[in-house]
């Protein structure tokens, strides 16, 4: 799902936003959360704990305009 807003840096350009929401679905301990921690936070931990009910990783990535 994208959703697309017009954004305004503080130097007055304009930016496009693109919101993409990503659900990780699966059996247990397969690596959701560390491969959602990894690419959100780029952290990895061999600790295991399981995910009680849903977690959420938001991650903001700018990109040059040409890729849009
Ligand atoms: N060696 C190795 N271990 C991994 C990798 N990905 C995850 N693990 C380990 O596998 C275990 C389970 O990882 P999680 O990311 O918590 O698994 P999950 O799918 O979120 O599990 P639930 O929340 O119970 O559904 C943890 O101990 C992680 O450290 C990987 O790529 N390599
Ligand atoms: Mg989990």
């Amino acid at each position: 799902m994208s959703k697309e807003v017009v954004d305004w840096e503080d130097d007055g350009e304009d930016v496009v936003v693109r919101q993409f929401k990503i659900i990780l679905l699966g059996d247990g301990a397969v690596g959701k959360t560390s491969i959602a921690n990894r690419f959100a936070e780029d952290k990895f931990s061999q600790n295991y704990k399981q995910t009680v009910g849903v977690d959420f990783f938001i991650k903001r990535i700018n990109l040059p305009r040409k890729l849009l």
